[in-house]
Formats: structure tokens, sequence, C-alpha cells
């Protein structure tokens, strides 16, 4: 494989995401955005999330930020108080930019248990109280590339030459591996971008080829500086995990709960618009969810 990447980056930092509860009965495996790593710059929180009927996300707001549901097993469905209505089924994206205000829930669409990763990306200041703005994909449609037991979904940023059609906000890349047993990659990551990788299936080396195999549901925080990331698969199964790096905000972040702001003024203010109804959170003044009345919430 020819180098693209001369500088490749180090793991700094490892963490263990053991499963915790969260929403109404559904649990979270909560890396970033826990009490340890409460902010990873631009990231907020990163779940790997496990839900089933009855229980799931039923109606919340959010304002300040991305959230980014990528199912891994089973379907979500997710309705907002504008009426936007929708399932992700498995290898599905949605990609929701809450900007000023959503109001929703979020709900297992199917028997069973349904299982994805949520990523939360932080907006700069001037973009937080941006309208609101949804990219969904399905499965099918997202871009994959594959070559040398390598197969890539890109689901945001480019690899293996390939680039995927999601806008981001705050620049992003996310990326979803599958590495046959034997197989390397190199994968360039922007030098200023804070990086890391978090494990869903089978055992991985990273950063360095003599470093010890992780297992899944650890994320590791790949070392500034560097120009990419070299991984490696050993073992004799496959190995899946995603490589999601962004462009830092270096911005004061203030958060209470689902409200990400850059001061508590602006915290205290978005308080009083969603109890209000005002400035973005007027469709939530007579809004319940149809799931909610479903599942007797
Ligand atoms: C929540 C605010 C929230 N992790 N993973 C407060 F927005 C949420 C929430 C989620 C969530 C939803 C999905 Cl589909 C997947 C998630 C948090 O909706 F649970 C609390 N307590
Ligand atoms: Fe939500």
């Amino acid at each position: 494989m020819s180098n693209v990447v001369k500088e490749p980056r180090t793991v700094v930092r490892k963490f263990l995401a053991r499963p915790q509860h969260e929403g109404v009965g559904a649990t979270v495996r909560r890396s970033i955005g826990r009490f340890e790593l409460k902010y990873f710059d631009p990231f907020l929180v990163l779940d790997e999330f496990s839900v089933s009927a009855p229980s799931g996300f039923p109606d919340h707001p959010h304002r300040g930020f991305e959230t980014v549901t990528y199912m891994l097993q089973g379907a979500v469905t997710h309705e907002d108080f504008e009426g936007h209505k929708g399932t992700i089924e498995a290898g599905g994206l949605q990609w929701m930019t809450a900007g000023r205000g959503i109001v929703h829930s979020e709900m297992p669409a199917a028997q069973g248990t349904q299982k994805g990763l949520q990523l939360w990306i932080n907006l700069s200041s001037k973009y937080k109280m941006i309208e609101p703005r949804y990219q969904e994909v399905t499965s099918k449609d997202i871009t994959e590339a594959a070559k040398d037991g390598i197969k890539v979904r890109i689901i945001a940023g480019e690899a293996l030459g390939i680039k995927s059609p999601i806008y981001t906000r705050t620049p992003t890349m996310y990326l979803d591996f599958t590495l046959n047993p034997g197989a390397q990659i190199q994968q360039p990551i922007p030098v200023s971008w804070n990086a890391f990788v978090y494990i869903l299936e089978g055992e991985g080396i990273f950063g360095n080829s003599r470093s010890l195999p992780i297992t899944a549901h650890n994320l590791l925080l790949l070392g500034g500086s560097g120009d990419g990331l070299e991984a490696w698969n050993k073992s004799s199964k496959s190995l899946r995990f995603i490589l999601v790096g962004g462009e830092p905000l270096g911005e004061p972040v203030v958060q209470f709960g689902p409200f990400v702001m850059n001061s508590q003024e602006e915290i205290d203010q978005t308080i009083e618009d969603y109890e209000n109804c005002t400035n973005g959170f007027e469709k939530a003044m007579h809004w319940k969810s149809e799931s909610t009345t479903v599942f007797g919430y």
C-alpha cells in the first residue's frame, strides 16, 4: 500500500464504555460525554445505544448542536414537532442539525433490540441558532468503497478517494471500517482535527503495529498533529470500527442536558424559550408525538 500517512497518530487515551441507563428504559454505552471525558471538541456525546419497545427516547428538545444517528441493527422511528417523521433502518443514517430548536421522539420501530450509534457534534456560536435541517440516507445509498480486504462506509468525509455527499456544518469526517483478517489501513486525517476510534466488533491494533489489540466498546483518542491513522487486523475474525474526526471549535461550552450554548446567559434564555415556546420552540406548544401516545407515556 502506498504511504498516504507520513506521521501516524498514536493512541493517547482509551476508555471502555460501560452500559448505563438513558432515556426511558434504554441502555447506552457512553464514551464521550461521561464525566471523565465531558467534551472532545467538537464532540459532545458518543452513545452506543440499545433499545427495545416500549423503551426509548420520548419527546425531548435539542438546541445548539447536531445529532448523528447511525443504525447498526433494527430500526428507530423519529418524529418531530414540525411533522417531520421517518424510520432509520439498519445501516441507515440521520444527520440532524438541531440549530435553534427541535423537539422530537426517537423510539423503537420493530420488535427485538434496536442498536446504533448517536454522536452529538457541537455547532459554532455563529450556527447555533440556524434553522433546523435533516440529512437522511438509507443503507443502500451510503457511499461505500472496498480495497485489499478493507470495506469502508463513508458517512462523512472521504476515504479511498471517494467522498460522502453529507454536508457537515462543523467540518467532520465519519468512516465505518470493516477489515478482514490480515488487512491494514492508512487513512488521512487533517492535522489540526481531533479524532477518535470506537471499536464495534473484533479486535484491532491502532497507531503502532506493536501495540496490544483493542476490543469492542472501547474509545481511543488519537493524539494531535499526526496526518492520519494506521490500523491492523492481526486477528482471525473481522474487525469493525468507526473513525471520526472534527475541526475543533475552540469556544466555551455550557451544556444543560440537550441544550448546548456558549454561556450561562444563553442557557438561561434557552430554558426560557423552551418553557415559553419562543425563538424556535413555537411548535412545541401543543405538540405530543404519536409514539408517545402509542407507547403510553
Ligand atoms: C436523552 C437528552 C437526550 N442518547 N442515543 C437527555 F437527547 C437524550 C436522548 C439520547 C439518545 C437518543 C438516541 Cl435515538 C440514541 C441517545 C441520548 O434522546 F436520553 C437524555 N436523557
Ligand atoms: Fe434526540
